[in-house]
């Protein structure tokens, strides 16, 4: 049952934690079905952000990021379950919250692609983490 161990790397941005949204983004992946199986919350260092988005390093908004995630505490979590990675970035919507549809986390709290509350991987994370077997889990799968 490998494929129902499958782990995303979700974090609920400066914005999301100021404005509010730390339960609803709960609520929404805990309903779905997912388990939660680590969640620290941490005011970022420049080291970490810029490790975390490497990527976009040459990217003309990446000061911005840099500035925009370092401006107070993220939520970070692991949520586990089938399909996980994939199915969340469904339920995050697209990077840009215009484009995000109504029922998306960033089609329905937030406008603006430089203030979009939450991220989440985009591939499958190795980790480290807890393991304990839910007791929904027979009732999910
Ligand atoms: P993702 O978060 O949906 O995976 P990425 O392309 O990986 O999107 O970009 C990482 C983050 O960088 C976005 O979530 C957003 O906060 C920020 N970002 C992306 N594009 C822009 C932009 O055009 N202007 C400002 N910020 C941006
Ligand atoms: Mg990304």
């Amino acid at each position: 049952m490998a494929e129902q161990k499958e782990r995303t790397f979700i974090a609920i941005k400066p914005d999301g934690v100021q404005r509010g949204i730390i339960g609803e983004v709960i609520k929404r992946f805990e309903t779905k079905g997912f388990k939660l199986v680590a969640m620290k919350m941490q005011h970022a260092s420049e080291d970490l952000l810029t490790q975390h988005y490497l990527d976009l390093k040459d990217r003309p908004f990446f000061p911005t990021l840099m500035k925009y995630m370092s401006s107070g505490p993220v939520v970070a979590m692991v949520w586990e379950g089938k399909g996980v990675v994939k199915t969340g970035r469904v339920m995050l919507g697209e990077t840009n919250p215009a484009d995000s549809k109504p029922g998306t986390i960033r089609g329905d709290f937030c406008i603006d692609v430089s203030k979009n509350i939450i991220h989440g991987s985009d591939s499958v994370e190795n980790d480290e983490l807890v393991h304990y077997t839910s007791c929904a889990a027979s009732w999910l799968y």
